[in-house]
Formats: C-alpha cells, sequence, structure tokens
C-alpha cells in the first residue's frame, strides 16, 4: 500500500474509531450546510426583492405562529446537540484505554521522535505496530511542545515536556502511513516525520526478533547525530567552531595531546563522547580529521575543547546506534560533510 498521494487532503482510515471520525465530521458539515444556506439564500433573495425603489409589499403579515418560531430554534438545537453527543463519547473513549492496550513510551525533541516497545527494541521517527491490538502511546517531552500527529488514525496528542500525556487506538487496517509533528517546534520541526507501519500481529513479532529493528540504525543514527548537535560542530556547520570531521575517523590511528597514539575503535568513540576532556587531541587545529594533523611534536590540544559531555544524555541504546553510525561515516554516502 502507498504511504500517501502528494496531497493527502483525505488520508486512508486505518481503524474504527478513524472511520467514525471522518463519519461526524462528514455529517457535522451536512448538518451546518443544512442550517446555513437556506439563511443566506434567504438574505441574498430578501436584499433583492426588497431593495430600495423595488415595489414589493411592505405591509405587515399579521399571521403569527408559535409552532415555526419554537421549531426553528429547537430542531437545529437538537440536531447540534446530537452531534456534541456524538463528539463527547468518541472524546471520552479516546482517553479510556482497555486494559489489554499494550503501552508504547514516545519522546519528542528537537528534531526527532523516538518509540520504545514494550519488548525493549525502540526505533527512531518509524513506528511499527500490529493491528488488531489496542495500543496505548504514552508520550513526553524532552525539549520545547512537540505534537505527535497521526492522520490514518485521525489522533493527535502533544508532547509536554515533563509531562506524560496519551492516546490509544486500535488500528484495523496494514499498511504503511505517514506521522507528524504538528507543532512548530524550531528550524528542523518539517523533518520530524516518520513512518506508521501497521502489520499484523505475526508480523510484528517477526519484525520484533528478527531485528526488522536492527535494519533501520544507521538511519537512526544519523537523525541521532543531527538531534544531538554533533553534525552541528563535526560537519562544519557552527561559525567559528573548529571540530575534527569524524568522516573515516574509525579505525583510524588518533593521536593525542599528550603524546600517545590511539585507535578510534568503538570504545574510543564511545568514551569521547561521555567525557570528551579526556584523550585530548593533538593537532594544529586547521586540519581535517583528529588523526591527521597531529604528532607535530607541539604536545598541545589543538583544538578548543568546547565538546560538552553527553554522559547521562544520550540513552544507551541511541549512544550504540550513534557509534554505529560513526562505524560506517566514511560509506554512508548521504550526510558526509563538505
Ligand atoms: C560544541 C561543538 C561539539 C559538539 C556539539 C560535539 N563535538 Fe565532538 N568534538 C568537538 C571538538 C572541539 C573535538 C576535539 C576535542 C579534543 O581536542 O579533544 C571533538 C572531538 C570528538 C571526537 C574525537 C574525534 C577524533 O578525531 O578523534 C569524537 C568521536 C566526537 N567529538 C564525537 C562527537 C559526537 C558523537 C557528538 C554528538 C553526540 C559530538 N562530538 C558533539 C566539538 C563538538
Ligand atoms: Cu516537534
Amino acid at each position: 500500500m502507498k504511504a500517501q498521494s502528494a496531497l493527502a487532503l483525505w488520508p486512508p482510515a486505518a481503524s474504527a474509531t478513524a472511520v467514525e471520525t471522518d463519519h461526524i465530521i462528514l455529517g457535522f458539515t451536512v448538518l451546518t450546510l443544512l442550517l446555513t444556506v437556506p439563511v443566506f439564500l434567504a438574505i441574498t433573495y430578501f436584499a433583492l426583492r426588497y431593495r430600495q425603489g423595488e415595489q414589493a409589499d411592505r405591509s405587515t403579515d399579521e399571521r403569527r405562529s408559535f409552532l415555526i418560531e419554537i421549531s426553528w430554534m429547537l430542531i437545529p438545537y437538537v440536531l447540534t446537540l446530537f452531534f456534541f453527543g456524538w463528539g463527547a463519547k468518541l472524546f471520552i473513549a479516546s482517553r479510556h484505554p482497555p486494559p489489554d492496550a499494550m503501552v508504547v513510551e514516545a519522546v519528542g525533541r528537537q528534531w526527532m521522535w523516538k518509540f520504545q516497545h514494550p519488548t525493549g527494541q525502540s526505533e527512531i521517527n518509524d513506528l511499527h505496530l500490529p493491528v488488531d491490538q489496542p495500543v496505548r502511546i504514552r508520550i513526553t517531552s524532552q525539549d520545547v511542545i512537540h505534537a505527535l500527529y497521526l492522520p490514518a488514525l485521525r489522533l493527535q496528542i502533544a508532547a509536554l515536556p515533563d509531562r506524560t500525556t496519551e492516546i490509544w487506538f486500535k488500528a484495523d487496517r496494514t499498511g504503511t502511513y505517514r506521522l507528524y509533528c504538528s507543532e512548530y517546534c524550531g528550524t528542523d520541526h518539517s523533518v520530524m516525520d516518520g513512518n506508521l507501519t501497521l502489520m499484523t500481529q505475526a508480523e510484528y513479532q517477526e519484525w520484533l526478533t528478527h531485528g526488522g529493528a536492527q535494519q533501520s540504525n544507521l538511519a537512526a543514527g544519523r537523525v541521532i547525530y543531527e538531534a544531538y548537535g554533533c553534525a552541528g560542530c563535526h560537519d562544519g556547520a557552527v561559525a567559528g567552531v573548529k571540530a575534527p570531521s569524524l568522516v573515516g575517523l574509525y579505525g583510524r590511528p588518533v593521536h593525542l595531546a599528550d603524546g600517545r597514539t590511539l585507535t578510534a575503535d568503538a570504545d574510543y568513540i564511545r568514551a569521547k563522547i561521555l567525557n570528551p576532556n579526556e584523550n585530548r587531541l593533538a593537532g594544529d587545529g586547521e586540519g581535517e580529521g583528529g588523526g591527521q594533523g597531529g604528532g607535530k611534536g607541539s604536545g598541545k590540544g589543538g583544538y578548543k575543547q568546547v565538546m560538552p559531555s553527553f554522559r547521562g544524555v544520550i540513552p544507551a541504546d541511541d549512544l550504540d546506534r550513534l557509534v554505529g553510525y560513526l562505524k560506517a561515516y566514511d560509506r554512508v554516502a548521504e550526510g558526509a560533510p563538505r
């Protein structure tokens, strides 16, 4: 199934609630038209009929009908009240997940979504879920206000810092749909999106156990690399900040300010992210990589140490993805700087 057409004004509906939401919107639109179109037609007719200079009968009609007076008020009132009741019913249901719902934790941050499955697996920006199973999404934000918008489910919920909000749904149609951030949250708000993939129970179990989650890890690593600001310094975008390029760093020798030479393996990279003040680099500060330009015998750090420690900031699984991404950074064409 195709994720979306170019202009998806009426996205596919992937749950019974979504279908019902469509019905309520359509029904209410029709009712609104029924109640307003006659009024506007009458206004137009009377404006023409009784315009200045027109020879119309302007005498007062003495007939009075209590029934007509009361019915033009009561009927629209009852009809709109019906839609209020219907909407309230849907709203209340949306706040009361069934007890057997599986719980997915979601976190928004500038500018990525992270989803954590009950079995521990997590994914960045994309969300894989089973159909015919109630799902509760508990959501929070690490920085500003975001909002998770799932058009195919006709659901939207704010992600607030220091607070947990939640929605639940039971999808009944497999396929790939879009998910978005629908609360303007800064420069890269528009890239804070991903795919919602709805699968059968069996496919979902297969996805969980057979590392479907792992397949998207490089892409996830890139998102993390940007979301935590690494790209801002290391891809040379921040004016005035000199930081070594990380392209091809993995496996290369690194010359340190204290004269030692290490190999940039996963442990080194991980340690540098968690504790940038250790293993200070040699280098002239103008060169590209930490490994090059070092060993000039100066014995002094070549870069201003401006890199913040990410200890306790990046969750362990995201750190793994980040290191995994950096391992492959010379092979990943997309996103390579300069
Ligand atoms: C504010 C700018 C800044 C940010 C943000 C930043 N770094 Fe750095 N990074 C530096 C600088 C400067 C150095 C050189 C430090 C030194 O001289 O020891 C460095 C060094 C490194 C090194 C060692 C490079 C080498 O050649 O051996 C790695 C790996 C690294 N950073 C990874 C990261 C990752 C991953 C992130 C994001 C989570 C990140 N950095 C965020 C500025 C930054
Ligand atoms: Cu956002």
